[in-house]
């Protein structure tokens, strides 16, 4: 090969690289953390809450940067929006689980928003850096006599994670007419708190955010390989709490 053409090709190979779709991720995250990180979070009820361990906690399941993003960009984004979106209306009072039960009668500014932040702060929790596992109690016999066997269960909600087309969420949720746990999907920020039609209403004990914004860092567009990875670090104590506390009422 001549040197000239050697040249080209190598700058071409290059010319490539710079416009991939993986750097223009990253470049597009870096600017929206720093306008994040450059605006206050709107005065009003609502705060972000601390993400509750490092963002390097879940690697490498997680990435770090990805936590970085979604929750001091993302979550913050939706915070920020909830209290613009109350200000001065009678709903600045109500809490947010009451913000949520009424999403129908809501405009979508507060429906979308009260729902990201709600859906982003139990997911935070509901996630561990030394999670995964399987669960225990009263959970774990749950999981056997609703879905037949542990893997079903994960197998189920698997495909209600993949199979959920565009952004939205799974979820594990006790269902306390029916008594029993369920698997559903609700798109964008909805939530089986809502009191939507055609969203399966219960008590969520577990969720996952299948908005590629919570993968595309790591994964790209493989979110299979995302919900495969996500069992490594479900905080299994927190999902037994949170069913124990739902099945009291
Ligand atoms: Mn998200």
């Amino acid at each position: 090969m001549l040197k000239r053409e050697f040249l080209k090709n190598g700058f071409l190979a290059m010319a490539g690289a710079l416009v991939s779709p993986a750097l223009l991720a990253r470049v597009h995250d870096e600017q929206l953390l720093r306008e994040a990180r450059a605006t206050p979070l709107a005065d009003g009820p609502f705060t972000l809450p601390p993400l509750p361990y490092a963002f390097n906690a879940l690697e490498p399941h997680i990435d770090a940067r990805t936590m970085e993003v979604h929750h001091d960009a993302h979550h913050k984004t939706y915070v920020s929006k909830l209290n613009e979106a109350v200000a001065g209306k009678p709903e600045e009072k109500l809490s947010l689980a009451q913000l949520l039960a009424s999403a129908s009668k809501q405009p979508d500014a507060i429906r979308n928003n009260a729902g990201g932040h709600w859906n982003h702060s139990f997911f935070w929790q509901l996630l561990a850096p030394k999670g995964g596992g399987q669960p225990t109690g009263e959970l774990a016999a749950a999981i056997t006599k609703d879905f037949g066997s542990f893997d079903k269960f994960t197998e189920e909600f698997t495909k209600a994670a993949t199979g959920r087309f565009g952004s939205g969420w799974a979820w594990l949720i006790h269902d306390p007419k029916a008594g029993k746990l369920a698997i559903t999907s609700t798109p964008n920020q909805d939530n089986p708190l809502m009191d939507l039609p055609g969203v399966q209403r219960g008590i969520p004990v577990l969720a996952l955010d299948v908005w590629e914004h919570a993968y595309y860092l790591k994964y790209q567009n493989k979110r299979a390989d995302y919900v495969k990875a996500y069992w490594n670090v479900v905080n299994w104590s927190e999902a037994g709490k949170r069913y124990e506390a739902a099945r009291k009422g």
